[in-house]
């Protein structure tokens, strides 16, 4: 029996499901007497560090946890239950951790985007069973914007390399912590779980020993998803945003299914999309819900949710926020939801009066499950313009002229699914969220979308190089070149798409293929 410490703040139901995954039961830790018990711990630590020790004292967990600890039992956090074991963190300043380790838990100080989000690897720095059947090149995947400074180097079990050398694993007798998700981290982070649950006697070697990691680009499925005329949940896709043809909506295949298969052939991530969330209310749609649990039961790498993620009223007059749509995401599941029209609707009001609110969707959930769990999905689309001061919005001078010849154009927030132009330009509504919270931005292209005529690296590079957040980039996937394009000619960290891989005219692994000798990539052969 396994027991898992949730304390309440983040996807817990992956843990859970890769522990299952291996033959094994959880037990979630409700109160002390399951702490005292417990024989083997897991402390999958998300969201915040404040939040998390403040919860932990309110429950009386913090004794309990340092006994724990104290006696040697194995124990492996992840993530913030590897920041729990130290002193203090810059995250939350004045307040104190379990302060097992001497040391402290630092926010990255780097020119590259954080969070530091994606797929990196590890240099191991001392022999651990843990690592027992991996060859040591393996790429496990990491969210976090601190890391941990122990005083002591005889602890550190692995290092990784972001802008710096920073420890992303402790071992210290029978505890482990681990700043990367073992449980998202496909099949190799599924090993590192299988070690620590059923550890082998003899520590054996790994062949391939890393000097320096690097972070991979990621490719990402999407899939978007909504009813069809028949009711049933189907995976569509759009033409620039015009998901039907001869009348019906396009049905490509079932979402738990399509996930699944994408998953093995190596995608880094999955992002689903509501796409009628806009109209729809979630806590309604239970088949999303339904999809995220089913799909989190076998695909071991970070799941998106979007779609009708916002405050609502129901017809009865409750009220629900945005912060409890998203809650039910991640307690499905999710370990991102996306924001779309309700990014633009909050960007609007924070310009009109130049203030944050802390009330907002992005703010809210921000606050409690971290930036790096909430991406914004940006709907643009071009407005060409014959020169600079035909409009009030930023523009680019491209070289894709418009229909008159014009030189310049901007790129115009939409919202409902491309159906309602706003006037807002999409730079600057990833730069007001980036402000406001938000970790990642998904960027669509409604002109692209559909078109396999690959990215808009124009629109890529204006926002790429306006935040300082990971940009995923989206819309116009036609070939695997397109992505090799878009990862040499911009700077965005990831790359989406969604009618190639559905229609199968390419491959995810061909896509991986093909970038393994040009681009940093996942090997699909980890999964
Ligand atoms: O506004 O918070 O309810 O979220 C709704 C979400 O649904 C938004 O993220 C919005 O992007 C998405 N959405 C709404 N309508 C559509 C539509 O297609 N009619 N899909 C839609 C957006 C764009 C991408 C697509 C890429 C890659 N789809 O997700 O997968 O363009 O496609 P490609 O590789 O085939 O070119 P809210």
């Amino acid at each position: 029996m396994i027991t898992l410490l949730d304390y309440g703040a983040g996807n817990v139901r992956s843990v859970i499901n890769a522990i299952e995954s291996l033959g094994q039961k959880v037990k979630v830790v409700s109160g002390i007497g399951d702490l005292l018990s417990a024989e083997k711990l897991v402390f999958p630590g998300v969201g915040n560090f404040g939040s998390m020790m403040r919860i932990l004292n309110d429950k009386n967990y913090v004794h309990a946890l340092k006994d724990y600890l104290l006696s040697d039992r194995p124990f492996l956090g992840i993530c913030l239950g590897l920041h729990a074991l130290f002193e203090k963190s810059e995250e939350a300043p004045g307040t104190k951790g379990l302060g097992l380790l001497s040391g402290h838990v630092k926010k990255f100080d780097i020119d590259l985007s954080v969070p530091h989000i994606g797929w990196n690897g590890i240099n191991i720095k001392k022999p651990s069973r843990i690592f027992n059947g991996l060859r040591g090149d393996e790429k496990f995947y990491f969210v976090h914007s601190f890391h941990v400074v122990p005083d002591d180097d005889s602890v550190v079990l692995t290092t990784t390399n972001y802008g710096i050398e920073f420890v992303s694993g402790i071992q210290k007798g029978n505890i482990t912590a681990t700043q990367f998700h073992p449980e998202k981290s496909g099949t190799a982070g599924i090993n590192v779980l299988k070690n620590f649950l059923e550890p082998g006697s003899e520590k054996k070697a790994i062949t391939h020993v890393l000097t320096e990691t690097r972070l991979s680009k990621r490719i990402v499925a999407c899939l978007d998803v909504r009813s069809n005329d028949h009711g049933d949940l189907v995976v569509t896709k759009g033409d620039r945003y015009d998901v039907r043809e001869n009348g019906e909506v396009r049905n490509l295949g079932k979402p738990v299914e399509l996930a699944r298969t994408y998953y093995e052939q190596g995608a880094d991530e999955i992002t689903f999309l509501n796409i009628t969330g806009f109209r729809d209310f979630p806590l309604e749609d239970m088949p999303m819900m339904d999809v995220l649990k089913q799909t989190s039961k076998n695909v071991f790498v970070p799941l998106t949710i979007g779609g009708g993620i916002r405050d609502y009223t129901d017809k009865q007059g409750r009220k629900y926020t945005a912060l409890e749509v998203a809650t039910q995401y991640f307690r499905s599941g999710a370990d991102k939801i996306s924001i779309g029209g309700d990014a633009v609707l909050i960007a609007e009001a924070y310009l009109r009066t130049g203030k944050k609110t802390g009330n907002s969707s992005i703010e809210q959930i921000s606050k409690v499950y971290g930036a790096q769990a909430v991406v914004v999905s940006i709907d643009p689309r071009r407005v060409y313009v014959s020169s600079p001061d035909k409009t009030n919005h930023p523009v680019i001078r491209t070289e894709k002229k418009g229909p008159l010849g014009e030189e310049y154009c901007w790129y115009q927030c939409t919202i409902k699914g491309g159906r309602e132009g706003r006037d807002l330009d999409a730079v600057t509504l990833a730069q007001v969220c980036e402000k406001l919270g938000a970790g990642e931005i998904l960027l669509n292209c409604i002109d692209k979308d559909g078109t396999d005529s690959g990215y808009d690296i124009e629109l890529i590079n204006a926002v790429k190089n306006a935040v300082t957040i990971p940009v995923i980039a989206s819309s116009g996937a036609g070939c695997v070149e397109h992505f090799y394009e878009v990862f040499t000619k911009t700077k965005a960290e990831s790359a989406l798409a969604a009618g190639i891989f559905h229609r199968k005219e390419v491959s995810i692994r061909d896509v991986k293929n093909y970038l393994s000798d040009k681009v940093e990539t996942r090997l699909v052969k980890n999964n």
